[in-house]
């Protein structure tokens, strides 16, 4: 027994030996000592990102999963604990640039070292189970899911909007653009669109809010709200204004401007419409007036992130074309606004600026007309300043609604749901924002899309015979365009 703990010494002979006699290789079938298969544990800890050097949440991170291994082992437990490197993505490509060398050598350099630190901390891994993401052995079977998702439609292929590098050539990630910026080139974003392959993750929206509601036991109601925000369920109604706005002899839209609005009991309060910069009537109004055109391009500049659409100053322009309000007939003049996105409902809005606070913000600034249709006892409306009581929903009554007046919220929605539905212009509607999952980010250091862009016959998927589709790990990334672009092979 020595009487000083000296780490190097006993620590390295200890990992000595469990080398020696491969102390943590998993064996599938380890028994007890009656001849029974042990039970089985697998404990699977976060990968790493291979970044450089562990730092000390891996440390904490590892030796919990440690701890837990060899706690389970001595208690008879045939325990498994592999390893592997989320190797893929952003990082590798920015230090890629910063070095000059390809990705690739930069990420495996760092996977060796960081596995040289884990193994000076005698972690109980089964290093014959290790796996890196940025292999082909093992992207092949992300290459595979993505064919048999294809196969069953969950995965398709639509266009999507990026942000786009004008003077790089390049889509950006949100973090990668600063105050409306590229990072590398100052250069003003633009919003671009782009053929991008989905994921179809809105399919499964209920199933998500069911689990997230009832189960999972012991989540914090923190997550949970977290997570239910992000799926976003929102129960509405889904109706058109028609039109005989006509493009080449054509109805555009087959002359229906949809709107989705979670406040249908103020549909009498419509002051005008809005619709998203990127919207058909927008696009069809700019054609004829430079102003449009020049508003929307500026509307298009800016971010695609939500957070920052929900705060940005309201600004709007007035299209000149006019829909039919489908419950009075009554003429409403479309507006383009930057606060209607276009991924959400159908992006396009009904105004209602007594009542909701953003078309307030708008009416105000524009001068249209406000038109009070909800009414909460003991309360007095004003149109000079915003009160939250405007959009009350429990306590409002319909007011200047015909024969909708004296409803509450929950019976205007219902009557005037069954209206336009019986007219054939609505109908209740569940609206989620979970969007689907944009999967190609058209950047190079990831698994490559088992498609075939074939010039005669289009996307073609790759068969599965021929599977792994290798992406070469020799480009150099120069923030200019893919690097994939510039090689030769
Ligand atoms: C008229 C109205 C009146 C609205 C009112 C609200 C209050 P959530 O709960 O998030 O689903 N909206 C619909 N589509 C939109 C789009 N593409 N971009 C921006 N806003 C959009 O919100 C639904 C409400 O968000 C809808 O109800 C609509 O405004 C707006 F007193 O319609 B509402």
């Amino acid at each position: 027994m020595q009487d000083k703990y000296s780490p190097a010494e006993v620590e390295k002979s200890a990992h000595d030996h469990w080398q020696a006699i491969d102390a943590y290789k998993a064996v599938e079938h380890a028994k007890d000592k009656n001849g029974n298969d042990k039970k089985k544990f697998y404990a699977c800890s976060m990968l790493p990102y291979p970044s450089g050097k562990l730092h000390m949440g891996h440390v904490r991170n590892y030796t919990i999963n440690d701890v837990m291994y060899r706690y389970l082992r001595m208690n008879g437990y045939n325990v498994l604990m592999p390893m592997g490197w989320d190797a893929f993505g952003m990082p590798a490509e920015n230090a890629a640039m910063a070095n000059n060398v390809p990705p690739a050598q930069w990420t495996y350099a760092n996977i060796a070292y960081m596995k040289t630190q884990m193994a000076s901390m005698g972690l109980a891994i089964d290093w014959s189970r290790e796996m890196t993401a940025c292999k082909p052995e093992y992207y092949k079977w992300n290459q595979w899911m993505f064919l048999k998702m294809l196969e069953k439609g969950i995965i398709y292929k639509k266009t999507g909007t990026v942000n786009w590098d004008p003077i790089d050539q390049t889509v950006l990630a949100n973090e990668q653009v600063i105050d409306g910026r590229g990072w590398r080139s100052g250069a003003l974003i633009e919003k671009r669109e782009i053929p991008m392959y989905y994921a179809r993750i809105t399919d499964y929206a209920e199933e998500l809010l069911d689990h997230v509601d009832n189960k999972l036991p012991g989540w914090p109601e923190r997550v949970r709200t977290m997570q239910s925000n992000w799926i976003g369920k929102s129960t509405g109604v889904r109706f058109a204004f028609p039109h005989e706005i006509e493009e080449d002899g054509k109805l555009i839209n087959d002359g229906k401007l949809w709107v989705f609005t979670t406040r249908a009991d103020t549909i009498k309060g419509v002051t005008f419409c809005a619709v998203a910069p990127e919207h058909a009537l927008a696009t069809f109004a700019a054609k004829t007036n430079p102003e449009l055109a020049d508003f929307i391009a500026e509307c298009k500049l800016g971010s695609v992130i939500e957070a920052d659409m929900a705060t940005m100053e309201k600004k709007g322009m007035p299209t000149g074309l006019f829909v039919k309000h489908p419950l009075t007939s009554a003429l409403v003049e479309v507006w383009v606004g930057n606060y209607v996105l276009i991924t959400y409902g159908d992006g396009a809005v009904m105004g209602v600026p007594a009542h909701d606070e953003r078309d307030f913000a708008f009416a105000q600034k524009y001068v249209l007309p406000i038109h009070q249709v909800i009414d909460v006892e003991g309360k007095t409306f004003s149109e000079v300043s915003w009160h939250d009581w405007y959009a009350d929903k429990e306590n409002g009554r319909c007011i200047n609604s015909g024969h909708y007046d004296g409803l509450n919220h929950q019976q205007a929605v219902d009557a005037i749901a069954a209206d336009l539905a019986a007219l054939g212009l609505g109908e209740k509607k569940i609206t989620y924002r979970l969007r689907d999952w944009g999967i190609s980010r058209q950047r190079y250091w990831g698994t490559p899309i088992p498609m075939i862009n074939c010039s005669a016959c289009g996307a073609v998927p790759v068969p599965e015979k021929d599977l792994p589709v290798v992406l070469p790990e020799d480009c150099v990334p120069d923030g200019s365009g893919n690097p994939l672009n510039k090689h030769e092979a």
